[in-house]
């Protein structure tokens, strides 16, 4: 019997009578004991199953495979001590002059530096291109270079006065690698490059490729935090729950189904926001019910409002940690335009930009990815990468504000909201 099948017939008693139809609840599948496995390119040997010479899915590559992840080495650089590298010539970074770092921050290059810097956020690039749209690897360095006129050191928050870049140690972290014909290959590198930000202690921002990111961001955190000890909140236009592989163990469309078939989280920790794309089968929307996925699709949105829906979103998620995985087609194209798959009817920037901070204030957010952001896609000022651009920070002002104690999603700043003149 397959893994799948298995899991399948793993059906348990309770159950949930909701509209017409009556959902059996699955059962969580079983975790991994990840602490007592060997090591397999840095990482416990279950999260990279396409590297098990026992498993008869498995082709084994020869060492050729591993020569694009094949880190540099560092014995003939010139000594110094560990720590964050500021990269800058001028104090005033504007977008035209500054080292093209993200948000012009300083650059971290081992894990040392980030520990030595006593770094709170490390933004880190990831790019993959398995998504057949294209150019999604191209994210990364381009979110480095913003085309808005303003400093790109600049940090306060214009909805809380909070100044992000003076509460925060925020670093750039430099790109992982991609092997471009492997996806499972890829996948690994980027989770090694996630776990190391969360092992020194760091919340970790990755600029995605395509969403399979969202599988490397899922090994990182059942790595780190161990199994079913997390939840995720998947914002996307699309499901990305199918059942079927293509041959691959997991792509961009099934990243967090993979995830609970491997018992790394628990059905209930599973939260999705923005599906309105078209899809195959109802069935997929089944499977969501049946692992008890807490899902809120745009009708919903239509039906009761952004204000209700997203209230109930928050409430759902309160008090767990969060892996907050942003497909970017989850916003509408009309501001988004350059993603891989762009459908009609997504939220405003402005409600995205909302939605990061919020979750960011009310919650320990550990990592974020912002996935399938194509720059070949996008128009002439690049409104894609400003919009993405905008969330980051929003979300930076979100953790910088819960470090400073504030917790209610709502806060801001009174003097942005009433000029005060009678
Ligand atoms: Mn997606």
């Amino acid at each position: 019997m397959s893994k799948l099948s298995s899991i399948k017939t793993l059906l348990a008693a309770s159950t949930m009578y909701t509209g017409l139809t009556m959902i059996v609840l699955a059962e969580d599948p079983a975790s991994p004991d990840l602490q007592s496995q060997p090591k397999v390119d840095g990482l416990p040997a279950d999260l990279v199953p396409w590297r098990d010479p026992n498993n008869p899915n498995v082709i084994i590559l020869d060492d050729d495979s591993k020569a694009f992840l094949t880190r540099r080495d560092r014995s003939e650089d010139l000594e110094r001590t560990p720590g964050p590298i500021n990269m800058q010539r001028y104090a005033e970074q504007w977008s035209k002059w500054a080292f093209p770092t993200y948000l012009g921050a300083p650059v971290a290059l081992t894990p040392e530096d980030l520990k030595a810097g006593e770094v709170d956020v490390a933004i880190v690039g990831l790019p993959s291109d398995f998504n057949p749209s294209g150019g999604q690897g191209w994210a990364a360095n381009q979110m480095r270079i913003i085309r808005t006129i303003d400093t790109a050191n600049k940090g306060v928050d214009p909805h809380t006065h909070v100044n992000y870049m003076k509460e925060l140690n925020i670093v750039d972290y430099g790109n992982a690698a991609q092997n471009p014909f492997q996806l499972g290959m890829s996948l690994g590198e980027h989770a090694r490059v996630l776990t190391e930000i969360l092992d020194s202690g760091a919340i970790a921002i990755a600029i995605g490729g395509d969403h399979g990111t969202e599988a490397a961001g899922h090994m990182a955190m059942v790595n780190h935090f161990g199994p079913k000890n997390y939840a995720t909140v998947h914002f996307d236009a699309h499901q990305d729950v199918y059942d079927t592989s293509l041959g691959a163990f997991t792509h961009g469309g099934r990243a967090r189904r993979w995830a609970w078939e491997n018992g790394w989280i628990k059905g209930k920790d599973l939260h999705s926001v923005g599906m309105r794309s078209p899809y195959g089968d109802p069935k997929l929307v089944d499977w969501q019910r049946e692992v008890g996925e807490q899902y809120h699709y745009m009708p919903e949105f239509e039906r009761n409002g952004f204000e209700e829906t997203w209230k109930k979103v928050l409430e759902e998620v309160k008090g767990k940690r969060l892996h907050i995985s942003f497909d970017v087609d989850a916003i509408d194209p009309a501001h988004v335009p350059g993603v891989s798959n762009p459908d009609p009817g997504g939220f405003t920037a402005l409600e995205a930009i909302r939605m990061v901070r919020e979750l960011a204030i009310q919650n320990d957010v550990a990592m974020i990815e912002f996935d399938e952001y194509s720059p070949l896609y996008d128009d002439t000022h690049y409104n894609t990468a400003i919009v993405i651009d905008r969330m980051m920070r929003a979300f930076l002002a979100g953790v910088a504000l819960r470090k400073k104690g504030i917790t209610d999603p709502n806060y801001m700043d009174p003097v942005v909201l009433d000029h005060g003149v009678k």
